[in-house]
């Protein structure tokens, strides 16, 4: 049996990750000099390093450990599937149970006629899909002229080349020859950030607004479709103004454009609803779906489809798959996830517990004078950190700076809190208890202060 071993000290795992491993979104030459963390094991919200630090994991790893970490229930049902089926493809007119009864259980959870699945690898996988039923079935529906998909600056839809060009950060757009074509990114509804002095209902507006503009500018006959988040998660958590969806769907139903919720992040209860889009009162076309799907215990992802673009996809063979479509083993992890997020009723335990104790907290931190807003939806939130709660100003360093220094403060501290330029997030796991709360809330108060401190000491109090 292949033994992967946790004893070997962390230095020689270390050297052992830095000579072999290339890891994501990340600069690998510098990484490789410090090292990095290890991660051993995990249980509930805590994870454990090869040092032995018990850390709180306040990212529930990439937004994805929806249901806490350590439960065996899921780790039964992998081993029973893979000794039942391992694996078979639903390609090629074949199918397999975990996937019959996944596809059926998201049907029964998605809202409206949102009732067929198309299964993939991850979020990425699943958008990509997207990107090519949207213009499949605007050709098939004799309009292949519909084929701009709209997207907003500053979103992420995943990394890879068509789901990377539907993001909108220009970090990624800079490498490797993104975006595709026939993709256009409209601002995005980010008022603390770009709204100035105007009214954060009016911004609200006027940044969906610009979607109308961009249809009649582009050409209604071109455009496909409009996709974004619920609330922006890479981006920063950035919950939008309460006038920016209903404006959005009205413009979506006028010029009949299909809308496609990314719920990647929003999804499986984070919001406090299964899904964000029924938290921002939105009706998509497409759901894209990976992370809490299976609570991140095996990779799944997808796109939930309504039925009319159901309907016009299924005629004639759509030339789209991946190996691991419907995958029986992550189905049935993911299967036995939405179980238990059911049963143990840990939606409402985000809407009515944990939701509204963590909102509590998490405002309470916008008096400390390094934080200009602190914002949450569910178990979604950020701070804004800034020079000058009063104007909203920006650090004049370089964007992330400050960032960076909070998210270090907050490792030392043994909690992970991720930062996305000069705003720190969370998005813990929704199985979180008003009492690692308040431990998540002590910690997080101190890394503040003391990066509070760093800050003044070098003078990037301004
Ligand atoms: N859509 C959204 C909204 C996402 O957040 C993807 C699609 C892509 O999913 P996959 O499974 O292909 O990664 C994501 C992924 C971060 C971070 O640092 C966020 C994601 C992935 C990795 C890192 O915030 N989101």
């Amino acid at each position: 049996m292949t033994v992967i071993t946790n004893h070997l000290p962390t230095a020689e795992l270390q050297a052992l990750d830095a000579a072999h491993h290339m890891h994501p979104f990340t600069a690998n030459g510098e990484l490789a000099e410090k090292g990095a963390r290890i991660i051993t094991r995990a249980k509930g919200v805590t994870l454990t390093d090869s040092e032995g630090n018990e850390i709180l994991d306040a990212m529930a790893g990439l937004w994805c450990v929806n249901i806490g970490y350590g439960r065996d229930e899921l780790a039964d049902v992998a081993a029973r599937q893979m000794r039942e089926l391992p694996y078979y493809n639903t390609f090629f007119q074949t199918t397999h149970v975990p996937a019959i009864a996944l596809a059926n259980k998201i049907a029964d959870l998605a809202p409206g006629d949102l009732n067929h699945v198309f299964f993939a690898g991850s979020g990425s996988e699943a958008n990509d899909t997207n990107i090519r039923m949207v213009r499949h079935y605007w050709a098939l529906k004799g309009k292949p002229s519909k084929s701009i998909i709209i997207s907003r600056k500053n979103a992420y839809h995943g990394s890879s080349v068509g789901s990377g060009s539907l993001g909108g950060m220009t970090a990624m757009h800079e490498q490797g020859g993104l975006p595709i074509a026939d993709i256009h990114h409209i601002d995005q509804p980010h008022w603390w950030a770009e709204g100035g002095d105007s009214d954060p209902e009016v911004f609200g507006l006027e940044r969906a607004q610009e979607l109308e503009k961009a249809i009649l500018a582009l050409g209604e006959d071109r455009i496909a479709a409009f996709i974004a988040e619920p609330i922006q998660g890479a981006g920063g958590v950035i919950v939008p103004p309460a006038s920016y969806w209903p404006e959005i769907q009205r413009i979506c139903d006028k010029y009949e454009i299909l809308l496609i919720a990314d719920e990647v992040i929003c999804g499986f209860g984070r919001t406090g609803n299964w899904f964000g889009s029924e938290t921002v009162g939105i009706t998509p076309h497409i759901m894209t779906i990976a992370k809490g799907l299976s609570s991140g215990y095996a990779p799944i992802g997808g796109s939930i489809v309504c039925d009319e673009v159901a309907a016009v996809i299924a005629d004639g063979e759509f030339n789209h798959g991946y190996t691991y479509s419907g995958h029986p083993v992550a189905a049935a992890v993911a299967l036995e996830n939405l179980r238990i997020i059911e049963e143990e009723g840990i939606i409402a335990h985000v809407r009515d517990v944990a939701g509204p104790a963590m909102k509590e907290a998490w405002e309470s931190l916008a008096d400390h004078p390094l934080v200009g807003e602190a914002r949450i939806v569910g178990l979604m939130g950020s701070i804004a950190l800034t020079p000058n709660k009063d104007t909203r100003a920006p650090f004049a360093a370089d964007a992330g700076t400050a960032g960076f220094i909070c998210r270090e403060r907050c490792f030392a501290n043994n909690l992970v809190m991720r930062h996305v330029g000069d705003r720190m997030i969370i998005s813990p796991p929704l199985v979180i208890t008003p009492e690692d709360i308040s431990v998540l809330i002590t910690r997080a108060r101190k890394s503040l202060d003391e990066a509070y401190e760093i800050l003044k000491e070098q003078d990037l109090l301004k």
